[in-house]
Formats: structure tokens, C-alpha cells, sequence
């Protein structure tokens, strides 16, 4: 019988353990990447950032590049003078250090005006119980856990 629940409670730990450990990282717009003509709000407002994530931005070197500002540069589209982030290489990874709301923009010429900003909300650990927390789980569980988490289920379900 012991056996048996500590069969259950690897299954639920292998489904949960990724969603509490590991870091997540998101790559800015999906497949669209950091361009012109893409909505950062839709593709961000249903996303829990957590501290420790990162963020990718994507995009052809030399076409865009990536500041960090702050939410009066972000509405006016002000690019500052220097940019903390350091260099750009199309392929800019920038981990999500504290919590907040975190503001980024192209600081090339129109392209903030044109849409290539982007709000976040940085939170501190992890996130609070709610309707949707099944889905982010979800999301987040890399499928191998999620099969070793069905398997243990299965497993201890046909054992008692
Ligand atoms: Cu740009």
C-alpha cells in the first residue's frame, strides 16, 4: 500500500515539478518574432512572467534592436541614450531579474510608433492559484513529465 501512494505522489510531482523548477523562456511574438506588424499585447496578455524567466527577442541583425525603458520612454517612444541591455544580435536573450512591470522598444526610427514595444509584468515566484492555473501548468510541464506523470497514474491505478 505504501508503495502504491508513493507511486501516486511521483505521478503528481513529475507533473508539477516543472512548473515550480524550471526557468521558462519566452520568445517574443512566437513565431513572428520582434518585427513590424506584430500585437506584443495580445501575445503577451496571457502569459505569467516569472522572476528568473527570459525573454528572446528574435529578429533579422541589424533590421531592429531592443531597449529597455520606462513606462513614460514606453509611451512617448523616447529611445534613451545608452542601452542597458548591451549589444544586439538578433538572437537577444534578457532574463527577467525582479519583479514589475517591464517595458522594451525598437529603438530604431518609427518602429515604436509602428507597434514594436512591449509591456510586461514581471512576477515574484510563483504564480497564486487561479482559473487558468491548470492551463499554465499545463503549459508549462514539458511533455516527457507529463507522459511519466500519465504512466505513474496509470500505473498506480491498475496496481490498486
Ligand atoms: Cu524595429
Amino acid at each position: 500500500m505504501a508503495l502504491h501512494r508513493s507511486l501516486l505522489v511521483f505521478a503528481v510531482v513529475a507533473l508539477m515539478a516543472p512548473a515550480i523548477s524550471s526557468a521558462m523562456e519566452y520568445v517574443v511574438g512566437g513565431d513572428d518574432g520582434w518585427k513590424l506588424g506584430v500585437k506584443y499585447d495580445d501575445w503577451a496578455k496571457d502569459k505569467q512572467f516569472i522572476v528568473g524567466d527570459s525573454l528572446v527577442f528574435k529578429y533579422k541583425g541589424g533590421s531592429h534592436n531592443v531597449y529597455k525603458v520606462t513606462g513614460d520612454e514606453f509611451k512617448s517612444c523616447t529611445v534613451p541614450s545608452n542601452n542597458s541591455l548591451g549589444s544586439f544580435s538578433g538572437n537577444d536573450t534578457i532574463k527577467l531579474a525582479t519583479a514589475g512591470t517591464k517595458w522594451y522598444i525598437c529603438g530604431v526610427s518609427g518602429h515604436c510608433d509602428g507597434g514594436m514595444k512591449l509591456k510586461i509584468m514581471v512576477l515574484d515566484g510563483a504564480p497564486a492559484p487561479a482559473p487558468s492555473a491548470a492551463s499554465t501548468l499545463f503549459a508549462k510541464a514539458t511533455s516527457f513529465h507529463v507522459l511519466l506523470g500519465v504512466i505513474f497514474a496509470i500505473a498506480a491505478v491498475i496496481i490498486l
